[in-house]
């Protein structure tokens, strides 16, 4: 009999790589599932009794992946469980962790289609699979990396399989689906994965592989069955390859026709493609400021992005009047509220459509992580907080209550162009009872931005949040 899998999770979203690796799996006549919340489905697990059960795992998510393991472990112990996705990639200890049986780094299709292939029950039978770690008692037995795969290849991997999360009506009727188009970043931003990943892979093949644009506009006719009203490209390097995006953008024009939103760095962002991009549809763009300061952003956060690419960016998205979001972070222990006032200044010029900020998060395999001394020093152990919008995991008290306000207003700093002195007077030690008020009105703007740029009402806004706690 072949083996069968079930990925479990938490959240109840639509998770890019687990269809992926679901299609791969199903074309190769394997059963593969999803159960989100795993506790309150125990009953349905044992009834289903899978060979092997998967995570696809993020690192805010370590607690719950772990406590989850250890749950599925004591009620089906001879089931194996793999963990896969960012953080086993940057952190292959974890799978030293009781409940953990196994770890896949980095790409999965290959590593996990040969060990579905071999398992038989022991883990002796999987130990020569790429990509995978094994636990063996007190040790574990390592495998190198098998190559990226390559663009023929990603292009040639079956459509991600939108009918895994049928059976939630909270995703079933979900109005956004988003779509990856190429893989890999050669850039190596401090606060981000790519770095660490292109080590991983060095010598393993392109770093930056694109799918053809036939397969994946293919993979869009098949997605349009689904009712979707908007359209995430998830890509980090979207928009590197001038003629791949014009290839793109003639046939999405003619043969989709549906709003979609994609990321660009700032540098890329020209008027001719622009003007491009919107013909096709195209509604919103994304790009990364991160600091308004030009030395915190190209020296400490390695990103190779001036302050008159910024304003060149902005100037082409107004030409053509398309709306653009920013990410911006605040969080750096040496982080002036100077500093942070650059970041909200800058949006405040540019005119953001949607400023956006987070609370940077220096996670494991980062260069920042090297870098910075956080709240606990065990970052396996679960430090990070769930959300990057939640809170800073430095030591210092005070500037993590600078960050957590500077971070809460953003949106309102730059949308109402507050000058220094009101900025001042708002993010540094407010009274309590006025910063009680920051969270609502961080997610007033959150809803609204998420409303307004998928066009949604708020009726559908609220149905859908009803849906997403069923
Ligand atoms: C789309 C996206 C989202 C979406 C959907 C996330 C999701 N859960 O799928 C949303 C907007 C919800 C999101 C939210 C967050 N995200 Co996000 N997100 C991405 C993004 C841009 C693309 C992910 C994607 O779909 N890739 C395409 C698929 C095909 O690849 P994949 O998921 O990596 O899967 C492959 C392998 O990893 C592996 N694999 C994956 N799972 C498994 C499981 C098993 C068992 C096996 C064997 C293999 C395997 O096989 C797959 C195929 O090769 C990535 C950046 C990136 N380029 O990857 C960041 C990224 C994953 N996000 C990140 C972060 C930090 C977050 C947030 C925590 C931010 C926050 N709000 O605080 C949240 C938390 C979400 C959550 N609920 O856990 C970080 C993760 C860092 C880390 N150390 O974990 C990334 C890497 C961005 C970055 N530059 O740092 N995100
Ligand atoms: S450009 Fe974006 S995806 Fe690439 S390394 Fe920098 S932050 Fe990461």
């Amino acid at each position: 009999m072949m083996n069968s899998i079930i990925f479990i999770q938490r959240e109840i979203e639509e998770k890019l790589g687990v269809m992926v690796l679901t299609a791969y799996l199903r074309s190769r006549g394997y059963d593969a599932r999803i159960v989100i919340n795993p506790r309150k489905n125990i009953r349905l697990l044992k009834k289903l009794r899978p060979e092997i059960i998967g995570i696809s795992l993020l690192t805010p998510s370590l607690k719950w992946a772990l406590a989850a393991a250890r749950f599925i472990k004591a009620q089906l112990p001879d089931t194996l469980l793999i963990l896969g996705g960012p953080h086993p990639t940057f952190r292959p200890e974890v799978v030293r962790e009781s409940g953990v049986d196994a770890i896949c780094i980095g790409e999965g299709e290959k590593s996990l289609g040969l060990l579905m292939e071999r398992y038989d029950g022991s883990l002796s039978s999987i130990r020569d699979v790429p990509n995978i770690r094994v636990k063996d008692g007190d040790s574990v037995t390592k495998t190198p990396v098998s190559s990226l795969l390559s663009a023929d290849e990603l292009s040639e991997l079956p459509p991600a399989d939108r009918t895994l999360y049928q059976d939630y009506p909270a995703l079933r009727k979900s109005p956004v689906k988003s779509v990856w188009t190429s893989r890999g970043c050669p850039y190596a931003c401090s606060y981000c994965f790519n770095a660490f990943y292109n080590r991983i892979y060095h010598g393993q093949g392109v770093i930056f592989r694109q799918r053809s644009v036939n397969s994946v506009i293919e993979e869009l006719k098949e997605l349009k069955q689904y009712g979707w009203k908007g359209l995430n490209i998830v890509d980090d390097q979207f928009l590197c390859r001038r003629e791949w995006v014009e290839e793109f953008c003639c046939r999405y024009e003619k043969e989709i026709m549906l709003p979609f939103q994609c990321l660009a760095t700032a540098t890329q962002i020209k008027p001719a493609l622009v003007s491009l991009l919107k013909r096709a549809g195209c509604e919103v763009i994304y790009f990364g400021i991160e600091s308004g300061v030009e030395e915190i952003r190209m020296k400490r956060y390695n990103k190779p992005v001036r302050d008159d690419d910024i304003y060149y960016a902005a100037e082409a998205l107004h030409l053509h009047g398309m709306p653009f979001l920013t990410y911006n972070m605040v969080g750096l222990p040496d982080e002036t509220i100077d500093d942070i006032y650059r970041t909200v200044r800058i949006n405040q010029e540019i005119e953001t459509t949607y400023p956006w900020c987070s609370i940077l998060q220096p996670y494991p395999g980062t260069a920042l992580a090297e870098e910075m001394t956080i709240k606990r020093r065990d970052q396996d152990a679960g430090s990070f907080p769930y959300s990057y919008f939640q809170e800073s995991v430095i030591n210092d008290p005070i500037k993590r209550e600078l960050f957590f306000n500077a971070q809460k207003l953003f949106p309102y700093l730059v949308r109402k162009k507050v000058d220094y002195d009101k900025f001042v007077r708002l993010v540094k030690r407010p009274a309590r009872s006025a910063r009680l008020l920051y969270p609502p009105v961080f997610y007033w703007f959150f809803g609204k931005g998420v409303r307004e740029r998928y066009n949604l009402s708020w009726s559908a806004m609220f149905r859908y949040w009803i849906y997403s706690k069923l």
